[in-house]
């Protein structure tokens, strides 16, 4: 394609317009943190933006310390020169910074298509303010459309099974011809949901031996960095 001044006009795909916005929507986030801070950090792309923007405030005298939702994000941040606290040693967190699949206009998420939603509520439920990071593929009027990750102890992942299939379509995640595991080593069920009533399932879901974690962030998000074509959007809850 060319312009009217003959200069060659490069179409930006789509993948990265999304990814542009899921930084412009971590730097935004930034606003939050505050020196001294002990922040959380998130794991997916756009979790990894966050983490790039606050190593490079760190680089700049920002003195933060960090706990991590995932092994991936741990390394990643380290990798940085961050510095990463053992959660398993840490009652309270000052912000979580995370990502998500789906998030409504009430700050009501879906999480977990990295697989790290068991850590990451862990991660939220101790942290005094957690916020969403996401490009606007992820708002969404009514949560749903994206599969519920739930996390299921491998010993009874069967009996999780047929009963997730109550309600939903469970669907034993995969990667190169075997079951994904987490970073618990345990199993996660994409489930399906025709008409998903977040509260009750997210009820029903925390009721049922062997389901260590699903991806209904109900409660935790405080606000949300919505970016859309190079605009940022703030959902508080
Ligand atoms: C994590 O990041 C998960 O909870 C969520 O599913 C995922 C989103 O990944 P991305 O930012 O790569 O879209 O927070």
């Amino acid at each position: 394609m060319f312009r009217g001044d003959g200069r060659a006009v490069v179409p930006i795909s789509a993948s990265m317009a999304a990814d542009d916005d899921k930084r412009l929507a971590a730097e935004a986030a930034m606003a939050e943190v505050v020196d001294g801070m002990l922040v959380g950090l998130g794991t997916g792309s756009t979790a990894a933006h966050a983490i790039r923007a606050l190593a490079r405030r760190a680089g700049d005298g920002l003195r933060i310390d960090c706990v991590a939702t995932s092994e991936t994000s741990a390394a990643l941040a380290r990798g940085l020169g961050l510095s990463v606290r053992d959660f398993a040693a840490v009652a309270s967190v000052d912000l979580t910074i995370d990502g998500a699949d789906e998030i409504d206009g009430g700050c009501r998420a879906i999480k977990g298509a990295g697989g790290a939603m068991l850590r990451e509520k862990c991660v939220a439920a101790a942290s005094r303010r957690m916020v969403v990071i996401a490009d606007g593929s992820k708002w969404v009027d009514r949560l749903g459309g994206a599969p519920v990750p739930v996390e299921v102890l491998p010993f009874a992942h069967s009996f999780v099974a047929r009963v997730l299939e109550q309600r939903a379509m469970p669907v034993l995640r995969m990667v190169d011809k075997a079951p994904y595991l987490t970073d618990q080593r345990n199993v996660v069920l994409d489930c399906r949901f025709a008409g998903l009533d977040p509260a009750a399932d997210a009820t029903w879901l925390q009721s049922i031996p062997g389901v260590l974690g699903h991806g209904l962030f109900l409660s935790e998000v405080a606000a949300a960095y919505v970016a859309e074509h190079g605009n940022v959007t703030r959902l508080e809850r």
